[in-house]
C-alpha cells in the first residue's frame, strides 16, 4: 500500500483484521461526482475520463458493466491493468490482452493515486475514474462509479436503462447490502479470514446468502422490482467468479451453483446480455486470483473448472476458454 505517497511494503491482500482474524475491507478515498452534483468541475464531458480497472475485480467489473449499459464505451475510455497481482499491486503490461496507460504513461496504478494525491495513504484499488484534463480522481469508489454513470452523464449516456428506478432505492439499498455482507465480501471474508473462526463464520453467511438468492430467484426474474437494476449488477459480478475462484481459491466450497438452479438460471440470463458477457475474462479471473503468492504460493493456476454456462462466451469469441490456464 502507498503510504505518505511512497509504496510501502510488498502487495498482500489483506488490508486489515479484527481481533478474531475477520477481514476488514478499506473505505475508498476519492468519492466526487461527475456534473452538477461534483464538487469540483468535473463537467460530464466525452474523451474526458479514463475508467482503469481489472478484468479479475468484480468491483471494477460492476463499472464496466454500468458503462457498456448505459452506451457510455465511446464517451469513457478503459485501460485494463495485467490481471496478475505482483510485489507492487497492479501493473500496466499489455500482456494477455491487459493495456498499457497510454494517458499516464504509469508502470502500476499506486502512481495514478500518487499523481492524485503525492501524499497519498492507502491501497491502490481497481476502480479507478481519472479525470485526464485537471489529471487527478474522481472516485475510486465502485459502488459510486455504478451511479455516476448510471445518472451523471446525461444525453452522453445513450443505453435505454435506468440502474436505480425513482421508488426502488430503499429496496435496492437493502438487497445491496444483504449482498455486499454476505456475498459480495463474504466471499472475500472466508478467503482473507485470518482464523478458523472468522472462515466458518463467513462461509455460512456466504451459503445463507446464496439460499436465500435461491427462493427469490424462484419466483422473479430479477432482485429486485421485476426488473433490471443495479442490485443485479451487484449480484451477477460474484456470481461469475464463484466457481471459478471462489469455491476453490477462498474454499466456499459448501456447493457448487450447480446446487442452485434459480440462482444458476439467472446468471445464464444475465450472461446473455452483451453488456454483462463482455466483463468476464475467465482467463484474466483464473490467472489473477491464482496469483496472489499468500493464498497459492506455487503460481499454479488450476486447469479447470469446465463450466457449461461460460461456452457461450467462449464460441461467441473463441479467446477465453473456462478450463485453460492463462
Ligand atoms: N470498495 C472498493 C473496493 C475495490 C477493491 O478492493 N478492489 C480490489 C480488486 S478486486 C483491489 O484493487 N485490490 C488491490 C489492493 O487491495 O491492494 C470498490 O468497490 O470500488
Amino acid at each position: 500500500m502507498l503510504v505518505n505517497g511512497k509504496w510501502a511494503e510488498k502487495w498482500h491482500p489483506v488490508q486489515q483484521s479484527d481481533a478474531d482474524g475477520r477481514f476488514i475491507r478499506q473505505h475508498s478515498g476519492f468519492r466526487d461526482r461527475i456534473g452538477a452534483d461534483s464538487a469540483k468541475d468535473f463537467a460530464a464531458e466525452a474523451g474526458r475520463y479514463q475508467l482503469y480497472v481489472a478484468y479479475i475485480c468484480p468491483w471494477a467489473s460492476r463499472t464496466l458493466i454500468a458503462r457498456h449499459l448505459k452506451g457510455l464505451e465511446n464517451a469513457i475510455d478503459v485501460c485494463a491493468v495485467d490481471p496478475r497481482l505482483g510485489d507492487q499491486g497492479w501493473a500496466f503490461t499489455g500482456r494477455d490482452g491487459s493495456d498499457l496507460d497510454r494517458v499516464n504513461g504509469a508502470n502500476y496504478l499506486h502512481e495514478i493515486y500518487t499523481l492524485a494525491d503525492p501524499t497519498h495513504t492507502g491501497r491502490a484499488t481497481v476502480p479507478v475514474l481519472w479525470d485526464k484534463k485537471t489529471r487527478t480522481i474522481v472516485n475510486n469508489e465502485s459502488s459510486d462509479i455504478v451511479r455516476i454513470f448510471d445518472k451523471d452523464f446525461g444525453a452522453l449516456a445513450t443505453g435505454d436503462v435506468d440502474l436505480r428506478p425513482a421508488g426502488l432505492e430503499a429496496e435496492i439499498d437493502a438487497v445491496n447490502e444483504r449482498l455486499y455482507t454476505g456475498f459480495n465480501n463474504g466471499v472475500y471474508r472466508a478467503g482473507f479470514a485470518g482464523t478458523q473462526k472468522a472462515y466458518e463464520e463467513a462461509v455460512a453467511d456466504v451459503f445463507a446468502t446464496l439460499d436465500w438468492m435461491e427462493g427469490r430467484l424462484a419466483r422473479a426474474d430479477w432482485l429486485v422490482g421485476g426488473r433490471l437494476t443495479e442490485t443485479d449488477i451487484r449480484a451477477f459480478v460474484t456470481l461469475v467468479r464463484f466457481d471459478l475462484a471462489y469455491y476453490s481459491l477462498f474454499k466456499c466450497n459448501l456447493r457448487p451453483l450447480s446446487a442452485y438452479p434459480a440462482v444458476r438460471a439467472y446468471l445464464v440470463r444475465l450472461l446473455a446480455i452483451p453488456a454483462f458477457a463482455a466483463s468476464v475474462r475467465p482467463d484474466h479471473i483464473k490467472a489473477g486470483y491464482y496469483s496472489i503468492a499468500a493464498l497459492n504460493p506455487s503460481g499454479i493456476v488450476p486447469v479447470g473448472p469446465e463450466l457449461d454456462y461460460l461456452e457461450p462466451l467462449r464460441a461467441a469469441r473463441g479467446d477465453c476458454p473456462s478450463q485453460t490456464a492463462a
